[in-house]
């Protein structure tokens, strides 16, 4: 597995390339063009600067997150194809600039959600937190501005402001579309973007949907090990395959995430990890959480076992962490606790390759 950490350029971030540098272990970054109106084409020139920029810390740019997907194709409008056309150049432009791995999610309208960007923990650390009963009783203008005003001026990814006007009538775009057409539309876009990921040399890895139950009545899919089964049977490619997002999916607490990733690790499937932890209030109540196995309810351990068996070799990253040591920063994209992640990540990882050189038989034991 290769280490990295999301990075925001262009001085949306605290946080600089040259603090990623100094986290022992950490190859490179996640990054993104957040300039770039949804559904039209990243340019090469741009994003070669961008690489310029990184390789220049000392960091690689193999992985972007998100490139995201034009609102006309998750609703099957014959407008889709020009959104679809520009994708395919996108991610050819990316396999030029050396992008190996795009992750990116078909939510519609509503990317991810919470009730609180800066709750505060029993340490007096802050996270984000969902409260289920919050959440619906806002309409989705509320609940953007209720989040951009905890966000300290720093853009908040899948919240973009360009969203906010069509917010309400997408909304009800989606109230008489099935499920069915939904998975269709997705394999409409598959079919076109696979062959184009491949011929960049790009990985595609879609995230789970944040939370993983439905929000307005609107179709989510990537929620739970049967629709990732039929998600990738759409188009069967290893192109074709998954960020898998520990606190997405471990926000249901019926998902085996051990389970789910050896049967998709195994299949190499997989491209991008995201690892974090969550602490469960109720079942669709939730606080994040520090890494660590013992401050939430995911065992840390076992997660990272299950992707070491399978022997993963694609991206991690620490996803988002607490705001801790009085750091301001974007809600869960501090450097301080996303640093402590990826080293307890790597320490479980470098101990796990010891043990099993030691024990062959050890690291194959299932859980
Ligand atoms: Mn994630």
């Amino acid at each position: 597995m290769k280490m990295i950490m999301r990075w925001f350029p262009f001085g949306d971030d605290s946080v600089t390339l040259g603090q990623i540098r100094q986290v022992p272990g950490v190859s490179g970054v996640a990054t993104c063009l957040p300039a770039i109106p949804v559904g039209e084409v990243w340019p090469a020139d741009t994003l070669a600067k961008l690489k310029g920029e990184i390789a220049a810390a000392g960091l690689e740019m193999e992985v972007i997150e998100s490139v995201n997907i034009h609102e006309d194709i998750k609703k099957g409008l014959p407008s889709r194809d020009r959104y679809i056309d520009n994708y395919r150049q996108t991610l050819k432009n990316l396999g030029e600039a050396g992008v190996k791995c795009l992750c990116y999610n078909f939510m519609p309208v509503i990317d991810w959600a919470r009730s609180d960007l800066a709750h505060a923990l029993e340490d007096n650390s802050t996270v984000l937190s969902y409260r289920h009963d919050q959440v619906v009783k806002l309409n989705p203008a509320a609940m953007a501005k209720s989040m951009a005003s905890k966000a300290l001026g720093y853009s908040l990814p899948g919240w973009e402001p360009e969203r906010l006007p069509t917010m309400a009538a997408d909304i009800e775009f989606y109230q008489s579309m099935s499920r069915e057409d939904y998975w269709k539309n997705m394999k409409y876009f598959l079919d076109a973007a696979v062959p184009a990921a491949n011929e960049a040399g790009v990985k595609l890895a879609i995230h789970p949907d944040d939370p993983p139950w439905p929000l307005f009545n609107l179709p989510k899919v990537i929620s739970n090990a049967e629709n990732i089964r039929t998600f990738l049977s759409l188009n069967p490619d290893p192109a074709n395959g998954l960020t898998l997002c520990t606190g997405s999916l471990g926000a249901n607490r019926q998902n085996n995430l051990p389970a789910i990733i050896r049967e998709f690790a195994g299949q190499g499937r997989i491209h991008f990890a995201h690892i974090r932890n969550i602490r469960h209030l109720s079942d669709m109540d939730f606080d994040e959480s520090a890494h660590l196995s013992r401050c939430g309810d995911l065992d840390m351990f076992e997660i990272v076992r299950a992707f070491h068996d399978s022997g993963f070799t694609g991206y991690v990253r620490p996803d988002h962490g607490r705001m801790i040591w009085g750091e301001q920063a974007r809600p869960g994209y501090g450097l301080y606790d996303r640093a402590l992640g990826a080293q307890y990540l790597l320490g479980l990882w470098e101990a796990l390759d010891k043990y099993r050189k030691q024990e062959p038989s050890a690291g194959s034991r299932k859980a």
